[in-house]
């Protein structure tokens, strides 16, 4: 095992999510088989999370990953971001009852101005990052904004699981595998505006449209369903999807950190494409053209009246996030 590790800090460390990623990172299953890791916990500076952060580390050392070059668990973001070549921002502050989403979006947003900054300062040259911890296209594009010593494309955020839930459900309709669905991209915001464009996507290589030719479903039954399956998972479990998003992240990593033809769908820095407002982090189709660096692809994903329409609404959710933090962004 020749290769150099990678610092990965993930922070939320003692999380739902963070319990079910720390160890497929370990393994192998976000940066390749061949491919050593040191990872770097960040855990807020409280005392019950912090030990349980010790556990989940625990328990990583009692599985023996040979993968796994070390560890060091943090409070601080400025030690848990050093040197780091990857960032995986999966802690954040949940909504609580009562709680306005206006509220939320500043809330988590100071808590992206403070882990930007410590990017900024302290991650390695080129580092990625990627935001799980929502409401995660605000959230990064608070962190981009503290950290102007990298590129804004450095910074991703997570739609990856909202792309996998409509994958699923289109397969578990059309009677198929869920390898028969190509070309499905997820547009916009990681919330129930988003739009997962079933217009351009395809089962065993034809329309999806010629294959459930039931629009109403398609308009009316799947794309809610998708958009508001985080809440479908809370009623059912009682708790927010955590293996799923946990997956979700190694996908988005894994199919960042490796070129192919393949489209996915992340949410990033937009240049106006698809007409997003330029600068929101909006969801699209990327391919990835080297280790952690896509472009977006324009070809395949034309728009209707109504998939135009949808962009428009995920679009105007994204500046209206922007408008209410605006005092966050410099
Ligand atoms: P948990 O509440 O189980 O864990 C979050 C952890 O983050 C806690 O241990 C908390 O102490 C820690 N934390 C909070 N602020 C922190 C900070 N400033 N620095 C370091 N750690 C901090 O939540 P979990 O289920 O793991 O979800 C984590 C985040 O993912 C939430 O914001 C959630 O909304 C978001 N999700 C995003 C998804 C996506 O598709 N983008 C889907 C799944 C998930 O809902």
């Amino acid at each position: 095992m020749s290769n150099k590790p990678l610092r990965v800090a993930v922070t939320g460390a003692a999380g739902q999510i963070g319990y079910s990623l720390l160890p497929r990172i370990a393994a192998g299953e976000m940066f390749g088989a061949d491919q050593p890791v040191i990872l770097q916990l960040l855990e807020i500076p409280v005392e019950g999370p912090q030990k349980a952060m010790k556990g989940v580390a625990m328990e990583l050392d009692d599985c023996a990953f040979p993968l796994l070059d070390s560890m060091s668990l943090h409070d601080d973001p400025n030690a848990a971001f050093g040197d780091a070549d990857w960032c995986l921002l999966v802690g954040s502050k949940p909504r609580g009852p009562g709680m306005e989403r206006a509220d939320l979006l500043k809330d988590n947003g100071a808590i992206f101005v403070g882990q930007g900054k410590a990017i900024d300062e302290n991650a390695a040259d080129g580092c990625r990052t990627a935001v799980v911890g929502n409401p995660c296209n605000t959230n990064v594009m608070i962190a981009a904004n503290q950290a102007k010593r990298l590129p804004a494309e450095n910074f991703t955020a997570m739609t990856r699981l909202d792309q996998n839930r409509a994958a699923t459900q289109l397969a578990q309709k059309a009677g198929v595998q869920v390898t028969e669905i190509g070309n499905l991209v997820i547009f916009g915001n990681h919330s129930p505006t988003m739009y997962a464009d079933f217009q351009n996507a395809t089962i065993g290589g034809k329309p999806v449209t010629d294959v459930i030719t039931d629009e109403a479903w398609l308009k009316e039954q799947f794309l809610p369903s998708v958009g508001k399956r985080g809440a479908a998972i809370i009623e059912a479990r009682g708790l927010s999807s955590a293996a799923s998003a946990a997956n979700a992240l190694i996908d988005h990593v894994r199919d960042l950190t490796t070129p192919s033809d393949k489209v996915h769908s992340i949410a990033i820095h937009s240049d106006g494409s698809y007409g997003f407002a330029e600068g929101v982090w909006a969801s699209m189709p990327v391919k990835t053209t080297a280790p952690g660096t896509y472009e977006v692809v324009h070809s395949g994903f034309d728009q209707n009246d109504f998939g135009q329409e949808k962009i428009g609404l995920t679009n105007d959710e994204l500046v209206s996030e922007r408008e209410t933090v605006s005092d966050m962004l410099s």
